[in-house]
């Protein structure tokens, strides 16, 4: 190990977005849009960041998790990403490698690769054999706690921009609202846009059924999470009955949900959560697994990180994006046309602003 790369300290911040507001999808009520952004300083002195999406969600819990992260990461080698998968993975095996612990290794994991690609100057793509290539997004959001007009201002303003998609919640609890809300974003968006709905796991098969048969005549580019995440023979049957392509794996802590839903012919997009996912690595063997299978890759939420990774792999599909982190880096993903450009600067290529960040 070069004592030059060891890590020095590991610390945590909380950070806000700008656009913070109170959302809900079909099974979550989310007040503020909050996020905990990890830091590793390394010996020679530069530092690696990461962030993940926290919301409000067990605050205690994840500030104990990364307590114990930082008095593991203390002295290890920052470019030996392997080895720290495989021992705090031992080490979390106990409490459960899922969860919260999993978590913690994705914010380690993402400001480790950061370091170490900054150490060399080069991007995080680079590093991993990519090339900078426009990489297509679609605009998120949706959500059911928007009034029709919020909704519509959205999805005319992600039109504007260029976006050739944009996804919306569905799983409305008022009967017709879903339907409703899609007929109002194609009428918007015109025959062009592709519209994709997610429903969080908020239905059962034959809701989703349903579902997708009603809203065949508007045109649905994919269903995402229709139902339970676990249920794999649903999305078998869903899949073989409703002839919708469905996305899934926002959800999953490692590669078995994938493996059962290929098995069964179940699936069409696989979103791999980097955070959640733990790492860099794991969430590129999820993409090698997937393109062995011809499952093209839409990764969930990340956009900063999945752009630059789409970049390095076989069977990117395009990027999630939402703007929430726009106001607190100093270089916001630059998106023109619809297409995201991974950020030419070292390491990931942006930092948070030192004033958006407060004490966790
Ligand atoms: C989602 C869930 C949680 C955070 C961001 C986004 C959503 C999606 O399920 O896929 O966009
Ligand atoms: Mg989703």
């Amino acid at each position: 190990m070069s004592h030059r790369t060891a890590i020095r300290e590991l610390r945590c911040f909380a950070a806000r977005s700008a656009l913070s507001q109170p959302i809900a999808d079909a099974t979550h009520v989310i007040p503020a849009i909050e996020f905990v952004i990890g830091e590793v300083e390394l010996a020679n002195g530069v530092v690696g960041q990461s962030y993940l999406l926290a919301f409000h969600y067990s605050r205690e819990a994840l500030r104990g998790v990364l307590r114990d992260l930082a008095a593991f990461a203390r002295g290890r080698d920052a470019t030996a990403t392997q080895a720290f998968i495989c021992d705090w993975n031992r080490e979390t095996e106990y409490f459960g490698q899922e969860g919260l612990q999993r978590w913690a290794l994705g914010l380690a994991n993402v400001a480790m690769w950061d370091a170490h690609a900054r150490t060399l100057d080069v991007p995080v793509w680079q590093l991993l054999g990519g090339d900078a290539r426009p990489i297509p997004v679609y605009g998120s959001g949706g959500w059911l706690s928007y009034s029709d007009a919020e909704l519509l201002d959205e999805v005319r303003g992600y039109a504007r921009r260029g976006f050739s998609a944009v996804k919306l919640k569905v799983g409305a609890p008022e009967p017709g609202r879903d339907l409703a809300r899609m007929r109002l974003v194609r009428e918007a968006v015109g025959p062009h846009v592709r519209i994709m709905i997610d429903a969080n796991q908020g239905l059962r098969v034959s809701e989703a059924l349903d579902l997708a048969l009603a809203a065949r005549e508007i045109g649905i580019g994919w269903f995402e999470e229709p139902i339970d995440h676990r249920d794999y023979d649903g999305y078998a049957s869903l899949r073989s009955r409703a002839g919708v392509a469905l996305a899934m794996g926002e959800r999953e802590y490692d590669l078995v949900p994938l493996r059962e839903l290929v098995a069964r012919n179940a699936l069409d997009l696989w979103q791999p959560d980097l955070l959640r996912l733990g790492s860099v690595e794991a969430w590129r063997e999820s993409a090698a697994y997937a393109a062995a299978h011809a499952i093209p890759v839409l990764p969930h939420y990340y956009r900063d990180y999945d752009v630059p990774l789409l970049c390095t792999i076989n069977g990117a599909y395009g990027a999630e994006s939402f703007d929430w982190i726009d106001a607190l880096v100093d270089t916001p993903l630059r998106i023109e046309n619809g297409f995201a450009w991974p950020r030419a600067g070292p390491g990931w290529g942006f930092r948070f602003r030192s004033s958006a960040l407060t004490p966790l």
